[in-house]
């Protein structure tokens, strides 16, 4: 397959002020873009020509480390644009996704501690996740492009923790934007539509 780069689903102001205009223009326009064509020019020619997605991430992670940390950036980033929407997060979630997170995970308040948490404390760039591994539900978090697709998981929810996700906004305070993404921006339909595609 080749890379492409989707337009937001929403407008690029429809989020602040948890994310600002300008963040989503460089987030998406600029650092995704990149993504998208450097992984096309390190497609060509390889064994992955021609795969899926999730084929390439999964193939080239420890093996094509230029691939693989842009194949796994772009499968993140398409997921991370839809994981958004203006006035998302809140507490009213899709029920069977409500009841799995109070049975694995503590209830929603402690999910969203612990996910912020796991942000919070992933030394440099990478991600946090919330994840399905062999059918329960398990908050954890990546260094650089990786994903828990690469550890026989398949993620749901994600959060960019990359200092371009949220330094226009938020400067150095990493928690008050993982705040804000967990109590603002987080789209719990689409979140539970990947949980009801994992289990
Ligand atoms: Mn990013």
């Amino acid at each position: 397959m080749t890379f492409t780069l989707p337009d937001l689903p929403y407008a690029y102001d429809a989020l602040a002020p948890h994310m600002s205009k300008e963040t989503l223009e460089f987030h998406h326009d600029k650092h995704h873009q990149a993504y998208v064509t450097n992984g096309n020019n390190l497609l060509k020619g390889t064994e992955f020509e021609g795969k899926s997605l999730e084929e390439i991430v999964k193939g080239s992670f420890g093996k094509n480390a230029a691939l693989f940390n842009n194949a796994g950036q772009h499968y993140n980033h398409l997921h991370f644009w839809n994981w958004m929407k203006p006035n998302g997060g809140g507490d009213k979630l899709p029920g069977r996704l409500a009841k799995k997170i109070d049975e694995d995970l503590g209830g929603l308040d402690k999910f969203k501690a612990d996910f912020a948490a796991a942000g919070a404390g992933q030394f440099g760039s990478g991600w946090a996740w919330l994840a399905v591994k062999n059918g329960k539900l398990e908050v954890s978090k990546t260094p650089n492009g990786e994903n828990p697709l690469v550890h026989g998981a398949t993620p749901i929810l994600g959060v960019d923790v990359w200092e371009h996700s949220y330094y226009i906004d938020y400067r150095n305070r990493r928690p008050d934007y993982l705040k804000a993404f967990v109590d603002n921006l987080v789209n719990w339909d689409y979140v539970d539509e990947l949980f009801g595609k994992a289990v």
